[in-house]
């Protein structure tokens, strides 16, 4: 089995939807083919995973059928594990994860952290294989309600923090835990800016931290001009940005759709962190 690559720096994480209605490449990568040359392309570009999903999670997104993730999410992890491709599967379902693993998936990305399905948790365990468990509250039909919180950092970590001993609780050893604060996941764009700045605060949960913030509506809103938020598809340099912030921060990894320019922002990162950049001070 392929496992994860361990290069000491922050990782990345290539997206690979393989949907028909994710917000940002919903419909792209549906025919096989297309999809394995896509994976294909970002791990030649340098991912260190590439995140197979089957179920789009945008807001609003009704849920795809157990059947129809397997048929889409499967051959394609035979096929890129087979080429030699760390391979995640993005699933909220203990059948899909333990298909995805029996294809050659190395990790499960499970957006609920266990929530969704009480199978999932006891299923990973017994696979033993890597597990992200993000922040979530409830399906996206439903999570634009469940955007409240009296201090969202606090809550999140709270909220984390019981998911880790859940999945401890079910069997799952410890250091195969990585947390995901889920931007944008019954988040505002302020809960996502305060979850970024607190990031410390997570990281006190004692284990790794991957944060997806690649395209996410929040980007559109803070680069919104008078023609309204900035497209899905032009938020890639603000992306870029938070990537080299976040690696300086040294999280674990960072879940992206396109690779190259995260890879390069990450060298930077790792770069100015061996020349020990101090922070400018003084007036401006
Ligand atoms: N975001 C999306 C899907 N899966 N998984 C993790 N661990 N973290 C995320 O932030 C995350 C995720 C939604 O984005 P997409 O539809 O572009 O994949």
């Amino acid at each position: 089995m392929t496992s994860i690559p361990q290069p000491g720096r922050t990782l990345v994480m290539g997206v690979l939807n393989v949907t028909p209605d994710s917000f940002s490449d919903g419909g792209e990568f549906l025919v096989l083919d297309t999809a394995v040359e896509h994976g294909l392309a970002m791990a030649a570009d340098g991912a260190d995973l590439v995140d197979v999903g089957g179920e789009s999670t945008r807001p609003g997104a009704l849920r795809a059928e157990t059947g129809a993730e397997l048929a889409r999410v499967v051959p394609v992890v035979e096929r890129l594990t087979a080429a030699g491709v760390a391979v995640s599967v993005d699933t909220m379902r203990a059948d899909v994860a333990a298909a995805a693993v029996e294809a050659g998936a190395v990790l499960v990305n499970d957006v609920s952290g266990g929530l969704a399905d009480p199978d999932m948790l006891p299923t990973v365990a017994d696979l033993g294989v890597d597990y992200v468990a993000m922040h979530w509250r409830g399906h996206s039909d439903r999570m634009g309600d469940l955007a409240h919180y009296d201090d969202v950092v606090a809550e999140v970590c709270a909220e984390l923090s019981a998911r880790l001993d859940a999945a401890l609780a079910a069997g799952i050893a410890r250091d195969r835990v990585i947390l995901d604060p889920g931007l944008g996941f019954a988040k505002t764009a302020e809960h996502n800016w305060a979850l970024l700045a607190h990031l410390d605060a997570l990281a006190g949960l004692g284990r790794p931290l991957l944060v997806g913030v690649s395209r996410k509506r929040f980007l559109g809103e803070l680069l919104a001009d008078d023609a309204g938020p900035r497209p899905v598809r032009e938020r890639e340099d603000a992306g870029v940005a938070l990537t080299t912030l976040l690696a300086a921060a040294g999280v674990w990894g960072v879940r992206t759709h396109t690779v190259r320019p995260h890879r390069d922002a990450i060298r930077v990162a790792t770069r100015c962190a061996q020349a020990s950049v101090r922070p400018v001070s003084g007036d401006r």
